[in-house]
């Protein structure tokens, strides 16, 4: 019992993981008949952006074609587009998100 020579050594000893994760910008494209009013509540509901933030938001996609709504982990852009589509999809909207690495 006081026999330890078959004790497999395990390595114990590490060091920090500090690699960054790599980050992803989610992309609202502008369309024709999404109202502007329901792309500005998405703004507010999904990224956390205030009125004054979301409607600028909103209207530099109408202009220009296409927006930053935020920049997530590759996880939480996924989930945020699939939340945005979803209910773009049950309001009959044509609303479209997309990422694109950082
Ligand atoms: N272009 C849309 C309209 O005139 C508004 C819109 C803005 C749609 C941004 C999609 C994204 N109703």
């Amino acid at each position: 019992t006081e026999d330890n020579t078959s004790d497999i050594g395990v390595m114990v000893r590490t060091v920090p993981k500090t690699k960054k994760p790599s980050m992803y910008k989610v992309l609202m494209l502008n369309d024709d008949y999404t109202p502007m009013e329901f792309v500005v509540h998405v703004l507010e509901r999904f990224f956390s952006k205030n009125r004054d933030e979301a409607t600028n938001i909103m209207l530099h996609v109408h202009k220009k074609g296409v927006g930053v709504c935020g920049v997530f982990t590759y996880e939480v852009a996924e989930s945020k587009v699939a939340l945005v589509m979803d209910l773009a999809r049950q309001n009959q909207h044509p609303l479209q998100c997309t990422i694109e690495r950082d």
